[in-house]
């Protein structure tokens, strides 16, 4: 490549040696001679017959003495054979990091007569580092609740390389819900964004471990890889849930107030207060016979019980979890009577008196027999004890007629009360 004095002039990377060294080497400094080689060769390879390049014979070599002229010498030159040679590590990475294209520039000397040469060597990029993640493991917390679309930027990874030797591409390992799309910034560098695909459930699945790939297109291909936990949060989505729709149970009448009548027990598959019960009743159904513990669902009974007045309640309770579902259940309280009640015995109709004469058989009286209980304890059984001039004619259910059954004596016994009892 030759130029004209003008502008080698302009150039800014010779200002004070130019202006008198031009005249004498002009047409050999222009001579401008361009080696492209991998970074990273081995000290003592050969870069490029320089020598023969710039027209030297074998004849003259000792002669002209050529050598490098730089600052930082990258390169050196065989005495023997006028080869130019690599003199120290070149690490692309170190000399030129991101630039596209890096290239050093230095000048050849020779003697005899002294010339410059502008020698530029090209070092290529080579597939030398993997990208790596900032972080290799990271924690991301999601809500169950969170909507299918809904974008998570993740932890990038940096790749000293240029070109398809850096980063390229990020990749998530399969799974059914989460996918991922490779980003771009303004500056070219690439991150990668994780996509929720389908909806999450806490109460399936409540963590996830996925592998993120970040990969570079080199010859071959590196990659490094980073662990991502997902951690799903609770979403109160499940209302609490009783053992049972309807419990039943049996009390007898005469327990003591505070007895345990029952304990319901509810679940929820949520977590924390999301699933923290607590009971009451419902405000339809109260009633005042029990208490209801709101924690544990324990009810007991609060005064005492009368199955004579109540046969059976039906309660109405419900449980609420800490996030405001709820739930509700009947619990059904049978009382059992109990043989509390005394039998009683009624005197319908009763004559003032009997003459001591009447006829075995005569009409003394109607009976009729009363017990408050029910069931068996609510039966009676009427008869006479003892020897008496009477018997009881069952009349129909719960009445009798008391009539003579033989000769009465007013001078021993004066009225009818000395002859009867009841069970
Ligand atoms: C990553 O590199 C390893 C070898 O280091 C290779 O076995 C694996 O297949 C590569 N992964 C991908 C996704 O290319
Ligand atoms: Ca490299
Ligand atoms: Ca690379
Ligand atoms: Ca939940």
């Amino acid at each position: 490549m030759r130029e004209g004095a003008a502008q080698r002039r302009q150039r800014q990377w010779r200002p004070i040696l130019l202006p008198f060294l031009l005249p004498l080497f002009s047409p050999a400094l222009s001579e401008q001679i361009r080696y492209k080689i991998p970074e990273e060769m081995p000290t003592g390879s050969v870069v490029g017959d320089l020598a023969k390049d710039l027209g030297f014979s074998v004849q003259e070599l000792p002669m002209r003495k050529l050598r490098i002229s730089s600052e930082k010498p990258y390169f050196s030159v065989s005495t023997e054979s006028g080869e130019l040679l690599v003199s120290s590590r070149l690490d692309r990475e170190q000399i030129c990091g991101k630039k596209p294209v890096c290239v050093l520039e230095f000048e050849a000397v020779a003697e005899n007569p002294l010339n410059f040469y502008h020698v530029s060597v090209e070092l290529e990029d080579i597939n030398d580092h993997m990208p790596k993640f900032m972080h290799t493991f990271f924690e991301l917390q999601i809500s169950e609740s969170t909507k299918p679309g809904t974008r998570f930027i993740l932890g990038s990874a940096h790749d000293a390389d240029v070109g398809t030797n850096s980063l390229q591409n990020y990749q998530l390992s399969p799974n059914d819900h989460f996918s991922l799309v490779n980003k771009e910034k303004s500056d070219g560098s690439k991150y990668p964004e994780m996509v929720l695909k389908t909806p999450l459930d806490r109460e399936k699945q409540k963590s996830y471990h996925l592998t993120l790939t970040a990969l570079d297109f080199g010859q071959p291909p590196l990659n490094s890889t980073a662990q991502i936990q997902v951690l799903v949060t609770d979403a109160n989505d499940n209302p609490p849930v009783f053992s049972q729709d309807i419990y039943r149970v049996s009390l007898p009448e005469n327990v003591h107030p505070g007895t345990t009548v029952l304990r319901v027990v509810a679940t929820d598959q949520d977590e924390g207060v999301n699933s923290e019960i607590t009971f009451s009743f419902s405000e339809a159904g109260q009633i005042t016979q029990f208490n209801l513990d709101s924690n544990t669902g324990e009810i007991t009974t609060r005064g005492t019980l009368d199955f004579e007045e109540v046969k059976e309640y039906s309660l109405v309770l419900e449980a609420r979890d800490g996030g405001g579902m709820i739930a509700q259940c009947t619990v059904e309280i049978e009382i059992l009577d109990k043989n509390d009640n005394v039998p009683e015995v009624l005197f319908q109709s009763l004559p003032d008196f009997i003459m001591e004469d009447a006829e075995p058989g005569t009409y003394v009286a109607l009976l009729k027999t009363r017990d408050k209980d029910s069931g068996r304890n609510g039966d009676v059984a009427c008869k006479l004890e003892g020897v008496a001039p009477f018997k009881i004619i069952t009349s129909s259910r719960n009445t009798y007629k008391l009539v003579t059954d033989g000769v009465l004596d007013r001078e021993q016994k004066p009225g009818i009360q000395h002859y009867y009892q009841s069970h």
